[in-house]
């Protein structure tokens, strides 16, 4: 274990303290406050920028419902690849039609960006961008037919995702980094669909992708899918297939988020399985991958309230846990060597 890990920690937390205290007030290209202690070799870790992950959800919340084949969801994708180009990353478009569970056509866009791409010790960070065509959870039954503007189900982790590009385009960590924002994720059937029964509706664009990656034979040492991570009062249990496939990558980024002082956001216990990205991810690429996903025991669903409603706004967002999850990841990826 490298001790000086630890002595970087006061330092973090004078940096979050700064970024809390100037509220919306702080700069979106504020500077990194940690330098190294010493002349030995240290690990110097940014400071995650919750006001810049904000605005880049903010950002994506304006364009309206991202749900394939509208507007909407073309000129989100060219804003995101537009972020990641302009971040400094080798920006991939991955477009393929992708076959709904009603047979529907969905005009899809994988959106890669590669930071420093010769390396072959690679992490790969990933989220979907589309949101959910239906508010199929909503309380008011005729609004279940309604497209979600998917806040947290969708532009949370993208918006962490864009702040963190930021961020390793000003100081590169020793690894190779590769951020997927996958599409179609949320196309998944609806409980009042009547056609015939299809497998794996959900996902589609990682399944794509693990089928055929941007680059062949691409490979990463592990991957990290944030899904609902800006959510007030959110909990990231250990959800299921992440610890089944991923165990060593879950102990490491709870370890992280502990070591932070984040252990309240990261409960070292069990959350249920989910149907997510990572599974494919696993199950195509053979990458373990773990998802960082929001589980609250509390609720039905399991999602929180707001899952899956026309309640998933700018309103549910909290900066806090934004900074918990993004100071994490950073945490990690920056210890890689
Ligand atoms: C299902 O509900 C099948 N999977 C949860 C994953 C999900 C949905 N993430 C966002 N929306
Ligand atoms: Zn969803």
């Amino acid at each position: 274990m490298n001790k000086t890990k630890y002595s970087l920690i006061p330092l973090f937390t004078l940096a979050m303290t700064i970024t809390v205290a100037c509220g919306n007030k702080t700069n979106a290209e504020t500077k990194s406050a940690n330098t190294p202690a010493s002349s030995e070799q240290t690990v110097s870790v940014p400071a995650f920028n919750a006001d810049s992950a904000y605005q880049y959800i903010q950002a994506q919340a304006d364009f309206g419902p991202r749900v394939p084949n509208t507007d909407a969801h073309k000129a989100c994708g060219d804003y995101l690849a537009g972020q990641l180009e302009k971040f400094g990353a080798k920006v991939y478009n991955q477009y393929a039609d992708l076959i709904a569970y009603d047979n529907t056509i969905l005009k899809a866009r994988n959106i890669i960006g590669a930071y420093n791409p010769e390396s072959k010790r690679r992490v790969l960070l990933c989220a979907h961008w589309d949101s959910r065509p239906f508010a199929d959870q909503d309380a008011d039954k005729k609004k279940h037919r309604t497209p979600i503007l998917g806040v947290n189900d969708g532009a949370s982790g993208v918006g962490v995702l864009l702040e963190i590009a930021r961020q390793l385009q000003q100081q590169a960590p020793a690894i190779g980094i590769d951020i997927i924002f996958f599409d179609a994720e949320d196309y998944g059937t609806p409980y009042f669909y009547k056609g015939d029964y299809k497998p794996d509706t959900w996902c589609l664009g990682s399944q794509y992708w693990g089928r055929v990656p941007h680059v062949d034979n691409y490979n990463a040492r592990y991957g990290i899918l944030l899904d609902m991570v800006g959510g007030k009062n959110a909990t990231f249990y250990q959800e299921g297939f992440s610890v089944r496939t991923a165990e060593r990558q879950v102990e490491k980024i709870w370890d992280a988020a502990h070591r932070l002082g984040f252990g309240s956001f990261f409960p070292k216990a069990d959350g249920s399985e989910v149907t997510d990205d990572h599974v494919y991810v696993y199950n195509l690429r053979k990458i373990p991958c773990v998802d960082i996903i929001n589980y609250d025991p509390t609720c039905d669903t399991g999602f929180g309230d707001f899952w899956h409603t026309t309640g998933d706004t700018m309103d549910v967002i909290d900066k806090n846990t934004l900074t918990a999850v993004g100071q994490t990841v950073l945490e990690v990826i920056y210890n890689e060597k």
